[in-house]
Formats: structure tokens, C-alpha cells, sequence
């Protein structure tokens, strides 16, 4: 009886059908009441005992294998997983969604673009820092509020590790490994221990800029900046450079842009000026080169900071910053044209 079943098996391990008819038709030679695996059932009273047990597994599997098989042979013929059969071939194909830059990652690279055709090459470095990379090498005094707890986000006090609150200490860290001339823009998250709005968040995103050779002038940066300015914003623009304070570079300013969207005639954003506040400039303080290693006798600088959120807001018009981090595609879907 092991013989036949097993005679069973490579016969119908090889069966084929061409129409739904043929596979009915080997089901009821097979698997019908009076089919050749029911007979071998009706044959199974006449085993031995002690066979019994090993020849009803075998059978049981028999069947369960031909079942399968000629299930197979009938899905292959029914209308919907009959491939090209009963498909409408012609139905135009479901449309992908594709994927968008984040706006930050657009302006951020289009800055970056911008100043690597002036040879500024992009430096990164670790967002965990620690007390003389973001402020001690920077020239803050040691009562500076910057440093306090209200401020800056600290993992662990004495000795200090904080999250940095700038991208300047990536440039301490590139001042004190390299000797000018050093061009480079430093692009990065930076984090400060405040309350979440419109206008603020506790992780932003900053890019900003160091030249260090002999020479460098107040004049390079504003040239610099302006040719910035007119790439980023139009060739129109025009800048103004206002008086400031920064602890790292003395002197110190502001830097506003022509309002873009009302032309400096003044609209909301504006308000009324004619003028945008994007970024912060300075010549680096002696101090710093000299903390950094830095020959401040031979060699001058400049440095620029800008936050990315500020400047993409502007350029497309976001009212609330939160958006940048809410990561909700029906914000995000309508940068699927910027690159
Ligand atoms: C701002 C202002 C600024 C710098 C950043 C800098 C870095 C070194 C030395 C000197 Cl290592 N300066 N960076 C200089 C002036 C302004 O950022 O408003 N950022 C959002």
C-alpha cells in the first residue's frame, strides 16, 4: 500500500490542467467520494495493526497534498488572481507619494552653496559639548547669564557637559586644530533652555561663518555678506550693518536685508521699516584667536551667525516655527517643489 501512495504522490506532483474543467476534473479522479485517495481510505481496514498508525499518517498527508495542489491548478483560473486574465490592463497605475526636503534642509544647503562658491568648506561637529568650547574660548565673562542654568541646557555640572548653545564651538575646535588661512560655514542644531512659541524654540538651527587669514577686514565681511544677501534673496537687495554686542567679536553688528516682499517700501512683515534683521557679524575678538591658538598679531578674522528657522520663515512666508518641527506632511508636502 506504501508503494501506491507513494505512486499517488508522483502522479500528482506532476499533474497540470489548461482549463478550470480539467482541474475539476482531477479533483473528482482524485479527491472525489469514490476517487483514487478514498479508495486507498477504504482499503485501510485491512492494514495490520501495528501499520495502522504510520499508513493513516501517510494517506492524511496524501490528501492534504493533493488538495493543495489542485486548489493551486483552480486559483490559477479564477477571475481574480487569474494574472492577466480578467485584469484590465489598461487601468492607468496607482501614483506614488513622493517624498519632500525638509524647508530647513533646502535653505540650509542653499546657504551652504552659496558660501562654498566663495571657498567656505562645511565643518560639523558634536552637539554635547562642554563649558570652554561654547563659552570660555568665546571670551563670556564667568558671570556671563548665558552660562546659567535659566539658559542653557546642562547634562552635568563640574565638570560641565551641556548641549551647545551655539555652532561656535565647532570653530574653537577648528581655530585650535588648524592654523589660517581658515574659511568655513558650520551648520548645526543648537539648543537653549527656553519656552516653546511662535517665535522660539529650544532646538533650532543655526549656520555660521569664520574667515581667519592675514589681512581680513571689516570690509571682507561686509562684501562678503552682501554678496551673500543678493545670491540668497535677489540681486536687488540691498544691506545695512547696525552697531551690536557679541561677547566673541569686537566690533560687533547686526546685519538687515531689504525687505524682499514689499521691496523696502514696508508691509507687515517688515513692519513697516522696510528692513529684515537676519544675521549677526563681527570681527573676531583678539581675545578668541589667542584662547584658540591663534597668532593674533599676524592674523585678523571675521564670523557671521545666522539661525536657519528665521531666514525660512522669511523665505516662505511661515508664520509659526513650531511648524519646522511638527514633521505634519500637510505643512511639508508644499516644499515638494524646492530642492
Ligand atoms: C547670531 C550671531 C554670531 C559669531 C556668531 C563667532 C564664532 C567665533 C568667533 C567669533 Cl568662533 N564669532 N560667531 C559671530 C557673530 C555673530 O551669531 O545672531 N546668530 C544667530
Amino acid at each position: 500500500m506504501l508503494d501506491r501512495i507513494k505512486a499517488l504522490q508522483h502522479e500528482i506532483e506532476a499533474i497540470t490542467a489548461q482549463t478550470k474543467d480539467e482541474a475539476e476534473a482531477l479533483r473528482i479522479k482524485y479527491l472525489s467520494k469514490k476517487g483514487l485517495i478514498s479508495q486507498l481510505f477504504g482499503e485501510f481496514k485491512n492494514v495490520p495493526d501495528d501499520q495502522k498508525k504510520a499508513m493513516g499518517a501517510a494517506i492524511n498527508d496524501l490528501k492534504a497534498f493533493a488538495q493543495d495542489k489542485i486548489n493551486s491548478l483552480k486559483d490559477s483560473f479564477s477571475e481574480k488572481k487569474g494574472g492577466s486574465q480578467g485584469a484590465d490592463l489598461s487601468l492607468p497605475g496607482e501614483s506614488m507619494n513622493l517624498g519632500s526636503r525638509h524647508p530647513l534642509a533646502v535653505v540650509r544647503n542653499e546657504i551652504i552653496d552659496i558660501f562654498a562658491r566663495l571657498g567656505f568648506v562645511v565643518s560639523e561637529g558634536p552637539e554635547i559639548e562642554d563649558d570652554w568650547h561654547v563659552f570660555s574660548a568665546l571670551n563670556f565673562a564667568p558671570e556671563h547669564p548665558a552660562r546659567d542654568m535659566q539658559d542653557t541646557f546642562f547634562i552635568e555640572k563640574d565638570p560641565d557637559v551641556l548641549l551647545r548653545t551655539h555652532t561656535s564651538s565647532v570653530q574653537v575646535r577648528m581655530m585650535e586644530k588648524t592654523q589660517p588661512p581658515i574659511r568655513a560655514i558650520f551648520p548645526g542644531r543648537v539648543f537653549r533652555n527656553e519656552a516653546i512659541s511662535a517665535r522660539a524654540h529650544c532646538i533650532f538651527h543655526q549656520i555660521e561663518g569664520l574667515y581667519v587669514d592675514e589681512n581680513v577686514s571689516f570690509a571682507d565681511l561686509k562684501q562678503t555678506l552682501l554678496y551673500f544677501a543678493r545670491e540668497f534673496f535677489g540681486e536687488k537687495t540691498e544691506i545695512r550693518l547696525r552697531p551690536s554686542y557679541f561677547p566673541f567679536t569686537e566690533p560687533s553688528a547686526e546685519m538687515d536685508v531689504s525687505c524682499s516682499i514689499c521691496g523696502g517700501k514696508g508691509c507687515n512683515v517688515c513692519k513697516y521699516t522696510g528692513w529684515l534683521e537676519i544675521m549677526g557679524c563681527g570681527m573676531v575678538d583678539p581675545n578668541v584667536l589667542e584662547l584658540c591658538g591663534i597668532d593674533n598679531q599676524k592674523y585678523t578674522g571675521f564670523a557671521f551667525g545666522m539661525g536657519v528657522e528665521r531666514i525660512a520663515m522669511l523665505k516662505y512666508g511661515v508664520k509659526d516655527l513650531r511648524l519646522f518641527f511638527e514633521n505634519d506632511v500637510r505643512f511639508l508636502n508644499q516644499f515638494q517643489a524646492a530642492h
